[in-house]
């Protein structure tokens, strides 16, 4: 079986695949890459990620990026786990829906408040459209979940969404609607998610001392 290496920072994006590893229940280890000592930006990094930002994943030969292909790429490559909506399936659209929303509306909206620009662009332009329309968005899916995203299973729609969620509270970028706690709350009551945060603040003080 090829190896998962993560590529880590703690806590950054990355911890968001560190989540996901940890429901895989598949062996991995962690690489990590210090930002302070700028190993992100280093020749040996960009190799793996030219971008240079975390995370990325190897598996065996393969190198992946994109804190959101990488938990797809997860959930479809280790089915046994049941994280995946699969091929063929009719709720695989909704599921794909919530992974690209994720990075391409979650995200670049919530920026968009941290750093308000001058002269926005016009919402027909952006990618996203316009916070409160985002919001009103997340906060119904939030609210229809029951008491994940597809229903009854956890899927790596709810790693990547409720990843934005937690987030964008906990730096007050996203209002505290009550959809949003109350979905929160229960997706931070997994075991894996609870792990993963236990390590991760490990992580942080191995990081920070070195
Ligand atoms: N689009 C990427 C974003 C990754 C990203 O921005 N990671 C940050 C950490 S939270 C990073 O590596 N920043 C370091 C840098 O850009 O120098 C993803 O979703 O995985």
């Amino acid at each position: 079986m090829p190896q998962l290496t993560l590529y880590h920072a703690a806590p950054s994006r990355s911890s968001i695949v560190h989540w996901m590893l940890e429901e895989l229940g598949e062996p991995y280890d962690i690489h990590l890459v210090s930002f302070k000592k700028g190993e992100n930006r280093q020749p040996a990094f960009l190799a793996i990620n030219p971008m240079g930002k975390l995370p990325a994943l190897r598996h065996g030969d393969v190198v992946i990026t994109e804190a959101a292909a990488i938990c797809t790429y997860l959930a479809d490559e280790f089915p046994k786990a049941k994280l995946n909506v699969r091929v063929g399936d009719p709720r695989r659209g909704i599921y794909l829906k919530w992974l690209f929303f994720g990075p391409s509306c979650v995200e670049p909206a919530i920026t968009e408040r941290a750093y308000p620009r001058k002269d926005p662009p016009p919402p027909s332009t952006l990618g996203f459209g316009d916070f409160d329309t985002v919001v009103d968005v997340l906060a119904k899916g939030a609210g229809a979940a029951n008491p994940y995203l597809m229903g009854a299973q956890f899927t790596a729609a709810d790693v990547i969404i409720g990843s934005g969620l937690r987030w964008g509270m906990m730096f007050k970028l996203l209002p505290e609607r009550e959809e949003f706690k109350t979905y929160v709350a229960r997706i931070e009551e997994r075991p894996a998610l609870k792990r993963a945060t236990e390590k991760d603040a490990k992580l942080q003080k191995e990081q920070e001392a070195g």
